[in-house]
């Protein structure tokens, strides 16, 4: 339910991805709907900042950056460029992306604990902390295992998350085993600081009750907060972290300065813009968190808690998405039930747009998505290509081709009344998080957009009556101009492309949705359209939905200590002519580069003895360097179709060996002239 003023400037967080390994389409799961959403109030002018950063603290990071034998700062500084490239390829736009170990965050972090302190919210306890005698070293959150006291099941120090999913504070694993050295871990005495949670229980009850955002975060939380509400250990024996005010030996619990880092990084936005970040603080401007529906508790109890103590403001909505399974299989990195961002579609040469796409239309903002790959290229193949791309191109492609400017004539006023109820429609969704009822809505307006087209019949009408025919191609660039609009939070380096289709030289992601109904101008010249969207063929989804099974299959040995014993699977046969139609001659490289936004491609020049050497588009950067490809004489297939990888022409293919992380180009063990046959 929406409680969001639309006249005030808002603030947008999105939980912070952990800079402890690489982005997964579990983590676009919230990322992209959110920056739908910013990008959506935007396009109804209200004043909004979008702000996230790297979670760089908490033990996971430091045992992670142990077994790599780097220090947790260059693993953090690693994961937080990672994952800043992969939100500008998806189009995530934010304000401020910063770490939370700016010193912005220290500073901020450090003057929340000494209100804290000041008011009386944080008090020293004795508590058993586990201990490992053999590693002589105090093992805080990930790095003690055991059962959990509540369900019995396997549990880390801070959550036992194969069962219950309840927060633990630190002596209440059962069982308690040190996870470096796999011994018995012990406990043994230790003072810590305590937050004083069962001191906010009124005040957390009547803040949830007036929460907006999704229900489910709001009445898991209130569920919680019914019970009883125990205090919060808020220090850890770690080295890397926001240290503790007077206590070297300690630092604040990684979900005391990761939610801070929300207030650092609006702080850093306010410094580099001039913006005012006490306004939503300190002040009345509403906050909106989105996360994860796995971490409600430290958003909804936690968090307002915190502020509260620390004296102030509290968010006004938590928006907490479903989960994500992958081919209807648990999420599980371990188990191979993971879709990585780049290496799994981006390097694939799949649009970034159409993973946003799918990401929101798949199923309400609250339920759980399934990535298939096959539903993947049904729902792309229906509505984008089928809907909404059909009706840009059939539409400019017969402006372009009659008139070549956009015609003269009177906009329908059903027409406009149409546009006006699906930007209010959409508007509306938008503000109860319903963001697939929003793309549905949109894609509604294709379908009419689609039938308007159909049953006005302007390819006979433009034999029968010029103008009239014009009008309704006026009226259908109208309904393109909107949709144009509609679409541009979800697919906006498509609809990029489009708005300069329909003959507008603003910019389309400053735009606003007031515009949809400003009538298009009769005489601005139309360019030849391209198709937006292309279908996915099957075959290109045979080759990803291989890819994922076989690392489950890995994944799946791996987990049962099986060695995979590698089958030699061979092609069916084939004839001799079946060979003979490949005409492959030697080549001789005369040029190399790498393919801009690509990890994998080179582009190539090779002489093959003909008049003009041949262009090549290789996936070998990750096996060459460009300069050493330089002179070597190689094995070219040429009578291969041309086809665009990365926006750049391939005319041809080097043959090479490949056996997984080891690939050699193939070569002749003699001089041979380039164009020399091959059979
Ligand atoms: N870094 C990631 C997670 O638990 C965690 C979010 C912090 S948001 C302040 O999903
Ligand atoms: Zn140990």
């Amino acid at each position: 339910m929406s409680n969001i003023p639309s006249d005030k400037a808002v603030l947008v967080t999105c939980g912070l991805p952990y800079a402890n390994g690489k982005a997964h389409v579990g983590h676009l799961r919230t990322y992209i709907p959110a920056d739908i959403f910013v990008r959506s109030l935007k396009k109804n002018s209200q004043e909004t900042t979008f702000v996230c950063g790297s979670d760089t603290h908490g033990t996971p990071i430091v045992v992670n950056a142990e077994e790599l034998g780097i220090t947790p700062k260059e693993l953090v500084q690693k994961y937080h460029v990672h994952f800043e490239e992969v939100f500008k390829k998806m189009g995530v736009r934010f304000d401020a992306f910063g770490t939370t170990d700016d010193d912005t965050n220290h500073k901020r972090t450090l003057q929340i604990v000494e209100k804290l302190i000041e008011e009386g919210y944080l008090y020293p306890k004795t508590i058993e902390i586990a201990y490992c005698p053999k590693c002589d070293r105090f093992l805080p959150d990930r790095y003690v295992a055991g059962t959990c006291p509540h369900c019995g099941e396997k549990a880390r120090g801070d959550e036992c998350d194969q069962g219950c999913g309840k927060h633990l504070e630190p002596g209440e694993l059962k069982e308690p085993v040190c996870t470096i050295c796999r011994g018995p871990a012990e406990y043994k005495e230790q003072e810590h600081f305590f937050f004083k949670l069962s001191g906010f229980k009124d005040f957390l009850l009547e803040h949830l009750e007036n929460l907006g955002g999704t229900l489910n975060a709001r009445n898991y939380a209130l569920g919680w907060v019914k019970q009883e509400l125990t205090d919060w250990c808020i220090t850890r024996n770690l080295e890397w972290g926001v240290k503790f005010p007077g206590h070297d030996d300690l630092v604040v619990y990684v979900w005391v300065d990761a939610p801070i880092g929300y207030m650092a990084f609006t702080e850093q936005w306010a410094e580099a813009t001039g913006g005012d970040w006490e306004k939503f603080w300190k002040g009345d401007c509403p906050i909106i968190h989105f996360i994860g529906g796995d971490i409600i508790y430290h958003h909804c109890i936690f968090w307002p808690a915190m502020l509260k103590g620390a004296d102030y403001s509290q968010p006004s909505a938590v928006v907490a998405s479903g989960m994500l399974k992958i081919e209807d299989k648990t999420f599980s990195k371990t188990r191979g039930y993971v879709v990585w961002v780049e290496e799994d579609y981006l390097d694939h040469g799949f649009h970034p747009d159409l993973l946003r796409y799918y990401l929101v239309s798949y199923t309400s903002h609250t339920k759980e998505v399934n990535f298939s790959w096959k539903i993947f290229q049904d729902k792309i193949n229906t509505e984008l290509v089928g809907v909404f791309g059909n009706f840009l191109y059939r539409n400019l492609l017969f402006a372009y081709k009659n008139f070549g400017v956009i015609p003269e004539g009177d906009i329908d006023p059903e027409v406009i009344e149409k546009i006006n109820s699906t930007i209010e429609d959409v508007i509306r969704a938008n503000a109860e998080y319903e963001f697939k009822k929003a793309a549905d809505t949109a894609m509604a307006l294709a379908s009419y957009g689609n039938s308007y087209f159909q049953s006005n019949e302007p390819w006979k009408l433009i034999k029968e009556d010029k103008d009239a025919c014009g009008r309704v191609v006026k009226n259908c660039i109208q309904i393109a101009k909107a949709l144009v609009l509609l679409f541009e939070p979800m697919i906006p380096v498509s609809m990029e492309v489009a708005w300069k289709q329909i003959g507008m030289d603003s910019d389309i992601h400053t735009a606003t949705y007031k515009e949809a109904t400003i009538h298009v101008v009769s005489g601005t010249a139309l360019v030849q359209p391209e198709i937006l969207f292309t279908k996915i063929e099957d075959d290109k989804i045979e080759e990803m939905t291989k890819i994922s099974s076989k690392r489950v299959k890995t994944a799946m040995a791996k987990e049962a200590g099986i060695k995979e014993e590698v089958k030699m699977e061979f092609k069916e046969e084939i004839e001799y002519d079946d060979f003979a139609k490949l005409d492959i001659r030697v080549g001789k490289i005369i040029s190399a580069e790498k393919v801009k936004k690509s990890k994998k491609l080179l582009r190539l020049l090779v002489d093959i003895g003909d008049e003009e050497p041949r262009q090549v588009v290789a996936g070998l950067a990750e096996y060459y360097e460009p300069d050493e490809m330089i002179g070597k004489t190689v094995n070219v297939l040429v009578n291969l179709k041309p086809v665009k990888l990365c926006g750049v022409e391939s005319q041809g293919m080097l043959l090479a060996a490949d056996a997984g992380e080891r690939v050699s180009l193939l070569t002749t063990d003699k001089e041979m002239s380039p164009g020399s046959c091959i059979r």
